[in-house]
């Protein structure tokens, strides 16, 4: 399932527990890469523009109710309507930093008790990361940023069981950063990541598809 391709932009994903700061990592580096004059773009997941973004965050503001194997399928689906522009973006050479990935919905949904391969196979076919960033930080410590918002998942005990789940889904070629450092230092680690992949995609390395 590899295509080639050449001089391509990098997928570049972060994830990591609510509060972990992906959101201003994400401006952050956008920024940087884009002074830089590289050809960058800032995505995140869920994508609240399209129709099923709209049902999705319906459901996280607790505006509506769904069985926790169709909600999963709309974190999917929210996926696979953005996978053709993703393609092409990547391939005519922008690299895209993107703040939450399938690994969330996997992480979120199995959390819940949903079988972990049940969980993966929606998202079997979506193209694979360059890079996985996880900026890990304990449950507790997340919670002390300014407390929790209002939203479906943002409570501890749920957060703790999201944690595990994200734990049995990391492999070696993540990159782990501590979260906990300050946002100039955490800033300063992912730029080093990521611009380390984007030369690899640069020169040549060839997209692949979920699950490698
Ligand atoms: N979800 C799912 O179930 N299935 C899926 O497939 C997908 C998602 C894709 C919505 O996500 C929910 O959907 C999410 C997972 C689920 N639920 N939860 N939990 P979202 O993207 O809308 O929400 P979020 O990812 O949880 O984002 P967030 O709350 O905006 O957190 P963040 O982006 O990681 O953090 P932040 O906004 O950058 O920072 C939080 C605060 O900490 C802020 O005040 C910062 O100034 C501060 N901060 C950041 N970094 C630092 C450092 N280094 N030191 C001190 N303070 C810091």
């Amino acid at each position: 399932n590899k295509e080639s391709s050449s001089s391509r932009g990098a997928l570049i994903v972060l994830e990591g527990l609510d509060r972990c700061g992906k959101t201003s990592q994400s401006g952050r580096l956008y920024k940087y890469l884009d002074e830089q004059g590289h050809s960058v773009e800032s995505w995140r997941f869920p994508d609240r523009n399209t129709g099923v973004g709209q049902m999705i965050s319906s459901y996280l503001a607790n505006k509506s109710q769904l069985d926790d194997h169709a909600i999963h399928l709309l974190f999917s689906a929210n996926r696979w309507e953005k996978r053709s522009l993703m393609e092409e973006k990547l391939k005519s050479g922008t690299t895209l930093i993107v703040d939450r990935y399938s690994y969330s919905g996997v992480a979120f949904s199995s959390a819940k008790g949903l079988d972990i391969e049940w969980c993966k196979a929606p998202e079997i076919g979506l193209l694979a990361p360059d890079l996985v960033v996880y900026l890990d930080i304990s449950p507790e410590k997340a919670a002390e940023r300014g407390g929790y918002g209002d939203e479906r998942y943002e409570q501890l005990e749920f957060q703790k069981k999201v944690a595990g789940s994200y734990l049995s889904l990391r492999d070696s070629s993540w990159k782990v950063i501590d979260a906990t450092l300050s946002i100039e230092d955490v800033e300063k680690k992912l730029r080093e990541v990521v611009l380390d992949c984007m030369i690899t995609c640069h020169k040549g390395k060839p997209l692949s598809q979920l699950w490698p």
